[in-house]
Order: structure tokens, then C-alpha cells, then sequence
């Protein structure tokens, strides 16, 4: 028998807390097998509740409760209950002082929630529900605490570390030693953090915009020293912008960042003390890519900034996750593009938005960007939550414009600083410093599902008019069935033969903000509304969604001349690259329905046009080097299968390969030319152009390995070993395993060989070294990914091992995961029952690609669903594995 169905909690629900915890002081006694947790908690009923409480409800789990009092008196049995997951106290005063103890084993809590083991070190990771993990506690965000930490240990691990500011620190005797750390904001419990190890540190500083000196630390494992420079000079930099561009200063005397290596998620905001994955902190050429260092870049920004959005104002619920997140991730976005090419980093934002939070809306986990409900929390750190979160709050900066943005969110600030708040209040104070009315726009927080516009037009050439009509129309969700329609912000531009065309939108005043009245931004708020243009004296093509202006599917019928006129001459950078896209899936879909015909690609071809297009994107010295490379790259076979009403996996993995052979062919002189011209000797630098340049160089490289000729595949190979950075080298190895060339696969064995023997002590390489071996294309890859779950660099518990290996193949190769005999399938139901209960979290992310079983053929329906029961039949399923197994197969 199963247990009983894991309880769904509902926003609806949402009650004040009964107490709140004016100070906790905790004693965190570290011990070799067990930690000793006392806490001391100022308790009081809260004047806001309804009744006043007379008992209290703590939440605590794999706790064992060595003592508890109340005001100075031991409680006894009677005095308080345990529930599932909690302790209830009976006959509760007004104020009082609770004082708990609590013993916990940090090196057996394999779920890398509460306080834990990586390695050499203790940690703790407590968003969202983790700190009733390290104590009983009033474990929801809306109780806001000042904490006291002691930390006490033995001295063989040197630093102690908790949030705030250190105030104490001295000999605990029998060679242990003791840290206090003092932390004057209130916070609630998801963002404590405690750390005790041996690491070594790198120290700088940092003078805030009104004087103030901050000592910057960053803590890892000695062995990494060499890999800080980057994240300190990147926390820096997020630092100096958040003051330039929203005002916000940093509030403590010292801001720590420590590097573990076993880590679930990127990174963790914990104040004054955030944890990051090894993966996104450490980098230096020889051992990180280009997108490495960019990561590394972005998630040192990201975590920065919620010490404004998220720990200075937090959420109020779990339900108000896009509160913090979203709010976040278009802050760190808007650095990033600040940092580098904007273009560039619209594109990377938008190609994963489409690819794997378009399959979210899409498929039996849909949720708003503010849920409704959930069994599991965990399970909402989603691309919804966190990247369409973030384009809602893009598109109120874009309806707002620049001045009234920064004065909503002066505002925001503000008006909740200390507060733990909804999504209801950020919208409300954008609203009222802005005056704008944000009523309907709200829908975008309740209604999950990517809306769809359906685009006609019409042109008068006697009356010089031209009429766009756009109709909105959103597919039912889980949650929802029939959708209102959405406030939805449509930048545009229209193309005459010479270029853009003066917009005079009928009934509305040119569009000063761009000084040639050529773009302008349509709202759309009716199911389906008609705009009229005058003074058009040509027939114009639409560009339309420039800058990918709001989160939709767009449809219109563009002919090839016309994306080749977009592609070629729009203003808009992105638009440019976006009917790049439209042409490779019209080609794509072309090379499909002949492979469907005839199961076969012989013989395809590409129109001389096409061709034509691709080379003059390739020969325009306008064009940033980084925008070359994401045009001539075609959509991914994820974007193609997100599109398609039923995937057809053979289908999409050979047609987009023949279309690529076939530009490889067609356009081989300028591949090689760019391949050529590039200087391998020049010294690394993961500066925006530079990045550029290796990117195209790269794509050109890929493109050559198609070929099969000897001179690109000993060029490759002559890449691979004398690359003096590993984006070139990485980028080598990946053509040569990838290759059927015979010679490729000859270099790929010693390659690899070669590229293991001089790496295996560098984790973070090793893990590139997985995810390549598990990307193969080629046949067979499935028992190359069991033969390395056996191999002594693959450690089964570290979270980036699992994403390095199971992750890159479930999800990076539909080809071999998806084969027809449902090995994936079951390979990955297995490795899925293994990490249940060991680590929940990482056993609920791998399951994505299963949740995803109704768009496939009838027999991978069968044979996806089969594991998705066979999941579920396991006893002692963790919730998080629950929720999604279970809405998966409603
Ligand atoms: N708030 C973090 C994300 C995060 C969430 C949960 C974690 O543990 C399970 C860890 C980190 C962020 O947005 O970076
Ligand atoms: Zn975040």
C-alpha cells in the first residue's frame, strides 16, 4: 500500500502567521557525525492574526528533538505533539522563549537541503523549505527574524562563516574554536546560511555609491584559488550597476560568496552570504568555456541583486516565487546586455524562453508565473516561474518606459523594505508611480499557457492604407480552460523595399521616442483588434514582435522573400535574427515532409535563394560576429520538436541535419575563409568580441566537420590539441566525437582518452568531459552513458555528475534518448527510482522528459507513459517526484 496522497496547498489558503519570531539566537555545534542544534526563538502572538493563537505549529523534519522549553520550564509529553513534519506546543502565551535542541546528521542528509556535507566542508542550503531541516521553526517567508549564529567546531575547519557581520570569535577548547556572526536585517529562515571548512579566500573591496567600504570575500577549496577572478570582478561590476541603474547600494560591511561542490541548484541568495555551485563561480581560461564565463557573470549579478529584490523585500508565500525571481532574472538580463552586445543576449534569453518554458506551458506541469497550488514547492523553481517571470516584468519596463520603470521601482522598494510581500504590491506600486492602469495586465500572473496571435493584413494601395488585424487566442492549461484576453505590448516596424517606413498609426500621435517615427508599440488588448496605417506608399512587410517584445507564438504568413528582406535589412537586430530562424524552419520543414514521404534525404537540396541569404549574412561586415554565428545556426531540434503538434524524433534529427550538410556544402569557401582568417594564437580573453569571434569561428568549424574532407578534420583535431582555451577546445572535441568520418572517430577515441588523463582532477572539466560523451549523436550512445555511471570520475550523489551525465543525454539527445526501443525510457525510470529518495529535487528535475510523453507517436506514448507508471508504482515516492509523475499522467 502506498502512503496517502501528499497534500496540495493552495494560494486561496494563505493565512497570517499565529507568532512571530522577533529574534532567534542559534548554537550550531558541529560534531564528526552529528551537529547539535540549540535555538532560542523571542516569540510573539501576532497582532494581525484573526484569533489569538493558543497553541503553536513548528515545522521540523529528520530532526531528533533532544529538549524543549518554555520560558525556563522543560516541556513533557502533553505539553506538545509531533505531526508529519511538525511539533505543536500546547497552551501557548502572548510572548514567551522557546528553547529547542535538536541533534542532526549532516553527513548522511543526502538531499542537500538544511545543513549538510560537500567534500571538505559543512553547508546549508535552506530556500525554500530547508531550515525546518536544521531546527523547529516557523519555516514560511512571511516570519522575519533577526538571527545571532554561533557556530562551534573543530579547529580543522578553519572558517566559520554565518550571515550578517562577525561579531565574536574565539577557543572553544579540545581544539575546537567558535564564530558569532550578528545579522541586523530581519530575514526569514529560507536565507540562513552557515559554513564550516578549511577554504582558502580572495579579498577585495568595494566603495558604495555613498562612501561606504565592504570587504568582498570569496571562500573555496584551496586547490580553486586560481578560478576567483572572474566572480570578484563580476560582483563588482553588479554591484556599481545596481547603484547606477536602480539606486539600490549593498548594506552590510561584508559580502562572502562560498564555492561547494554538491550543490542542487546554481546558486543561493543567503544575506551577506550566498552559496554557489562550483559551476557557477569558478572560471579561468584553461578549464571554463566562453559560456561558462557568461554564466559565472550572470549568476554572481543574479544572486547580488536579491539582496534587493528578494532579501530586502521578500516574498510573503511560496506562490509569490516570481516576486524575487522574475523580478531578478530581468535584472541580471538587463546587466548581462549591459555588460555585452544587448542583441546578443535577447537572443540567448529568447531561444531558451521558447524552447524549454514553451514546453512547460505547454505540457501537464503548466502553471502561471504565480501558481495557484502545489504538493511540492521545489517543484516550482521553474523557467516559468524564473523566465517568463521575467518577461512580465520586461514587458511592464517596455509599457512603462525607462523613467516611470525606475520610479515604480524607487517605489517598490521603498514602500516594502522589511516586508515580505506579493506580486500584487509590485504591480500595485508600478501602477501608482506610473499612473497606468495594470488591471488586465495582471492576467499575465494568473493565467499559465503561451498566448498565440494570429496576424492578417491588408493593404489599399488607392487608399494608401495598411490594416494589420491581430487575433489572441491562449490553448487551456491545467489550471484553466477558457483564457481572457491579455494586455499584450507588440513592437513593430514596417518595411518598405528601401528599408523601414514612417509609421501613422491611425487615431494615435507619432511615436517620438524614436526620432524616425519608424517603430512603435501596439497594445493589444481586445481577442482580436485592427490597426490601420496611412500614408503607406508601398506594400510593406511586417516586422513584427521586434525585440521579441512580449512572450507569444506569432503567426504570420511570411513568404521567403519577404524573411529574406527582414533578415537583410530590418532595424532591429533581433528581428533580423529572427527570420534567420523562420528560414532555416522553413527549409527544415521543407527536408521534413520529404523524409516523411520517403523515410529518406537523398537528393535534397536548397533554393539558390537561401543559400544566397545565408552568404550574405556570412560576407556582412555590419554585423556583430556573435550575430553571424546565431544566424547561420538553425533553430535547435528542441525549438523544432517545441513547435510540432506531434514529434517526429527521426524526422527532425536528419532534416536538420541534411540542412545543414547542405549550407555546409553550398557555402564551404566562406567557412573555410572565417576559419582561416582566425588567430589561434592569440591569448584568451572572455571579452563580448572576443566571445564573438571564437563563436563564429566555432559555427564555422561545425559546418567543415560536415564535410568530411581530411583538411577540416585534421584541423579539428590540430584545434583540440593546441587550443589554449577550452571553448576551442571543447568546441573541437565535440565535432570529432560527433563526426561519422572514420578520422574524426579515430582522433575522438585518443581524444578523449587524452583529454580525461589531463583533466580527471578538475571536476568542473570532468563534467564537460561527461555531457560531450553523453551529447553523441552517434548510435550507441546509451551504452557509452552506463558504461560511465560505472567510471571512477562519476560520483552518483553530486548533483552536476547527474546533470553532466543523465541530464545531457535525457535532455541534449533526443536521437538516442527517444530510440524506438524505449531503452531511454527505461534507463532513465531507473536512474529516476534510484535518486528518489536519496535526493528528491534532482530525481523530480530529470523527469522532465518523460512529463513530455502526448507529443510523441502512439508507441513512444506507450513506452514513456509505461515508465511514468512504473515511477509511480514505487513505494515511498518523495512528494516532489509525486507531483510531477502524478499531473503527468492525469
Ligand atoms: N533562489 C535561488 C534558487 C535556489 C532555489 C532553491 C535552492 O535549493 C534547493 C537553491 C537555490 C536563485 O534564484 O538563485
Ligand atoms: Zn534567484
Amino acid at each position: 500500500m502506498n502512503a496517502p496522497a501528499p497534500k496540495t496547498i493552495y494560494l486561496k489558503d494563505y493565512q497570517v502567521p499565529d507568532y512571530l519570531i522577533d529574534t532567534t539566537d542559534l548554537n550550531v555545534d558541529i560534531h564528526d557525525g552529528y551537529t547539535l542544534v540549540s535555538c532560542m526563538l523571542a516569540l510573539r502572538r501576532n497582532p494581525a492574526a484573526k484569533q489569538a493563537a493558543t497553541e503553536l505549529t513548528l515545522q521540523g523534519a529528520d530532526l531528533e528533538l533532544v529538549s524543549l522549553s518554555l520560558d525556563g520550564r522543560l516541556l513533557e509529553e502533553g505539553d506538545y505533539t509531533f505531526g508529519e513534519e511538525s511539533l505543536t506546543i500546547f497552551n501557548t502565551p502572548e510572548t514567551f522563549t522557546l528553547i529547542t535542541i535538536t541533534k542532526i546528521k549532516p553527513e548522511s542528509n543526502t538531499s542537500l537541503e538544511g545543513l549538510y556535507r560537500s567534500r571538505t566542508m559543512y553547508c546549508t542550503q535552506c530556500e525554500a523549505e530547508g531550515f525546518r531541516k536544521i531546527t523547529y521553526y516557523l519555516d514560511r517567508p512571511d516570519v522575519m527574524s533577526e538571527f545571532t549564529t554561533k557556530v562551534i567546531a573543530d579547529k580543522k575547519y578553519p572558517v566559520l562563516l554565518s550571515n550578517g557581520n562577525l561579531i565574536e570569535q574565539g577557543d572553544a577548547g579540545e581544539e575546537r574554536h567558535y564564530a558569532i556572526w550578528h545579522d541586523p536585517f530581519k530575514k526569514p529562515a529560507y536565507l540562513f546560511a552557515l559554513v564550516a571548512g578549511d577554504l582558502a579566500h580572495i579579498e577585495d573591496s568595494f566603495s558604495t555609491s555613498s562612501g561606504r567600504a565592504v570587504t568582498l570575500r570569496i571562500f573555496v577549496e584551496p586547490k580553486d584559488l586560481d578560478k576567483c577572478d572572474h566572480a570578484m570582478a563580476s560582483l563588482k561590476h553588479a554591484m556599481r550597476w545596481d547603484e547606477e541603474v536602480y539606486g539600490r547600494e549593498y548594506d552590510l560591511d561584508i559580502f562572502m560568496i562560498v564555492a561547494v561542490d554538491d550543490f542542487n541548484m546554481g546558486a543561493m541568495e543567503n544575506k551577506g552570504l550566498n552559496i554557489f555551485n562550483t559551476s557557477c563561480v569558478l572560471a579561468k581560461p584553461e578549464t571554463t568555456t566562453d559560456v561558462g564565463f557568461q554564466r559565472v557573470e550572470g549568476v554572481v549579478a543574479h544572486e547580488y541583486f536579491h539582496n534587493w529584490s528578494g532579501n530586502r523585500v521578500t516574498c510573503r508565500d511560496w506562490f509569490q516565487l516570481s516576486l524575487k525571481e522574475g523580478f531578478t532574472v530581468y535584472r541580471d538580463s538587463e546587466f548581462s546586455a549591459d555588460m555585452g552586445s544587448r542583441t546578443v543576449k535577447r537572443v540567448e534569453d529568447v531561444t531558451l524562453l521558447r524552447t524549454l518554458q514553451f514546453a512547460e506551458d505547454a505540457g501537464p506541469m503548466a502553471h502561471p508565473i504565480r501558481p495557484e497550488s502545489y504538493i511540492e514547492i521545489s517543484n516550482f523553481y521553474t523557467m516559468t516561474v524564473y523566465e517568463k517571470g521575467a518577461e512580465v516584468i520586461r514587458m511592464l519596463a517596455n509599457l512603462l518606459g525607462k523613467e516611470n520603470f525606475r520610479k515604480g521601482t524607487d517605489l517598490y522598494f521603498d514602500r516594502h523594505d522589511g516586508q515580505a510581500v506579493t506580486t500584487e504590491d509590485f504591480v500595485t506600486a508600478l501602477a501608482d508611480a506610473s499612473g497606468r492602469d495594470l488591471s488586465q495586465f495582471k492576467r499575465w500572473y494568473s493565467q499559465a499557457g503561451t498566448p498565440r496571435l494570429d496576424v492578417t493584413d491588408y493593404y489599399d494601395e488607392d487608399a494608401q492604407t495598411y490594416s494589420l488585424t491581430i487575433k489572441q487566442s491562449c490553448p487551456p492549461t491545467p489550471e484553466c480552460q477558457n483564457k481572457l484576453p491579455f494586455h499584450i505590448p507588440i513592437a513593430m516596424g514596417l518595411l518598405g523595399s528601401a528599408g523601414d517606413l514612417p509609421l501613422y498609426l491611425q487615431g494615435s500621435q507619432p511615436d517620438f521616442e524614436t526620432s524616425d517615427n519608424t517603430h512603435r508599440v501596439l497594445e493589444l488588448t481586445d481577442a482580436e483588434q485592427t490597426f490601420v496605417f496611412e500614408r503607406v506608399q508601398e506594400k510593406p512587410v511586417p516586422s513584427l514582435l521586434r525585440g521579441f517584445s512580449a512572450p507569444v507564438k506569432l503567426n504570420y504568413a511570411y513568404s521567403t522573400r519577404d524573411l529574406i528582406l527582414l533578415m537583410s535589412r530590418d532595424s532591429d537586430g533581433f528581428s533580423r535574427w529572427e527570420a534567420s530562424q523562420q528560414l532555416g524552419l522553413q527549409a527544415i520543414s521543407a527536408a521534413m515532409a520529404a523524409y516523411q514521404q520517403e523515410r529518406s534525404l537523398d537528393g535534397f537540396s536548397l533554393s539558390a535563394q537561401l543559400v544566397d541569404a545565408y552568404r550574405r549574412v556570412l560576407q556582412d561586415a555590419s554585423l556583430d560576429q556573435a550575430m553571424v554565428a546565431y544566424m547561420l545556426t538553425l533553430p535547435s531540434e528542441a525549438y523544432i520538436s517545441e513547435l510540432a503538434d506531434v514529434i517526429d524524433v527521426e524526422a527532425i534529427h536528419y532534416s536538420r541535419q541534411a540542412v545543414r550538410k547542405a549550407l555546409a556544402n553550398a557555402l564551404a569557401d566562406d567557412f573555410t575563409r572565417i576559419y582561416q582568417s582566425y588567430d589561434h594564437r592569440q591569448p584568451y580573453a572572455a571579452t563580448a568580441d572576443a566571445i564573438a569571434t571564437r563563436s563564429l569561428k566555432n559555427v564555422a568549424l561545425a559546418y567543415l566537420m560536415l564535410i568530411h574532407d581530411e583538411g577540416s578534420i585534421r584541423a579539428c583535431e590540430q584545434q583540440y590539441r593546441h587550443g589554449n582555451n577550452m571553448t576551442d577546445v571543447m568546441a573541437a572535441l565535440t565535432q570529432l566525437v560527433n563526426s561519422e568520418a572514420p578520422l574524426a572517430q579515430e582522433y575522438s577515441l585518443a581524444a578523449l582518452a587524452d583529454f580525461f588523463g589531463r583533466w580527471q582532477h578538475e571536476s568542473l572539466v570532468v563534467n564537460q568531459w561527461l555531457s560531450v560523451q553523453a551529447g553523441c549523436q552517434l548510435p550507441d550512445t546509451l551504452s557509452r552513458v552506463r558504461a560511465l555511471l560505472q567510471h571512477s570520475a562519476y560520483d552518483g550523489k553530486n548533483p552536476n555528475k547527474i546533470r553532466s551525465l543523465i541530464g545531457a543525454f535525457c535532455n541534449g539527445n533526443a536521437i538516442n534518448f527517444h530510440s524506438g526501443n524505449g531503452e531511454g525510457y527505461a534507463f532513465l525510470a531507473d536512474q529516476i527510482i534510484q535518486l528518489n529518495r536519496q535526493n528528491p529535487q534532482i530525481a523530480s528535475r530529470l523527469l522532465t522528459p518523460l512529463t513530455k510523453w502526448k507529443k510523441y507517436d502512439h508507441v513512444r506514448q506507450q513506452l514513456m507513459k509505461a515508465q511514468l507508471e512504473r515511477i509511480r508504482a514505487e513505494p515511498e515516492l518523495s512528494k516532489d517526484v509525486f507531483e510531477v509523475v502524478s499531473k503527468s499522467l492525469a
